[in-house]
């Protein structure tokens, strides 16, 4: 019988997910320290786009879905795909967490930096948002937000701060410190807290993208109108289980 590169390609697809399968077997049961410590939560990336958990106009009208669409299925997915090139030409194990990579950054190549960081930031970035989302955060996230900023109005404050100040391109976090506190910060390109040459490292539960390529359709040099809108689509569950992840 002959082969046809659609079940070529189903095998293929069926082998990595066992493989993620596995991942996540251990992960779940563990055994995590294998992996070291910055994959010990249940939030391990995988070096493939997952599929969005909403629509591209499901974010509307804070943000569009024309930006949606060419943000995820053109820049994130260069991203993604850049990556795993740069990870073929470097040896790189991709059925381990990404997060393996990203904790000694400095060992790989720009290539490697920008297209790890730029994959991981946005994977996350996706799974922090939802439509009707906003509300504020509860519970022992909440208590951890004001036992380290005093309120969630003075976090809020100062995250808006580190997303309009972030010069050009970058991101603003919202990360758990190697003490288990939570701080903000910011980066330039595609960096992220979990990079050993991160100038304040931690394990980011929250993100907001300030590339332009983010919000200029909709918003153009408007930063901070797009990023007051982003608290109207946090989920602040996704956030408090990363949260949670985080610190146990
Ligand atoms: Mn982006």
């Amino acid at each position: 019988m002959k082969t046809n590169p659609s079940n070529s390609s189903r095998r293929t697809f069926l082998a990595n997910s066992a493989k993620a399968g596995l991942t996540v077997g251990l992960l779940g049961t563990g055994i995590s320290d294998i992996f070291g410590k910055e994959s010990s939560s249940t939030f391990s990336t995988a070096y493939t786009q997952q599929p969005l958990a909403y629509g591209f106009d499901a974010l509307e009208p804070h943000i569009d879905a024309r930006t949606m669409e060419i943000h995820f299925t053109k820049h994130a997915a260069a991203y993604a795909s850049n990556l795993r090139d740069a990870a073929k030409e470097e040896g790189v194990d991709t059925t381990l967490p990404l997060e393996q990579v990203l904790g000694s950054i400095s060992k790989y190549s720009t290539k490697m930096r920008n297209n790890g960081g730029g994959h991981y930031n946005h994977e996350l970035f996706w799974s922090i948002l939802q439509p009707m989302g906003g509300a504020v955060p509860e519970g022992a996230l909440l208590s951890a937000i004001n036992s380290s900023f005093g309120s969630f109005e003075a976090f809020v404050a100062q995250f808006e701060a580190a997303a309009k100040t972030r010069f050009g391109s970058g991101w603003a976090w919202l990360l758990v410190d190697a003490n288990g506190h939570l701080v903000v910060s910011s980066t330039a390109n595609q960096d992220n807290p979990l990079m050993d040459i991160a100038e304040v490292q931690g394990t980011p539960i929250l993100g907001l993208d300030v590339w332009e390529h983010a919000y200029y359709l909709h918003y153009q040099n408007r930063r901070p109108d797009y990023v007051a809108a982003f608290w109207k689509v946090v989920n602040w569950k996704a956030v408090a289980a990363r949260f949670a992840a985080a610190t146990t």
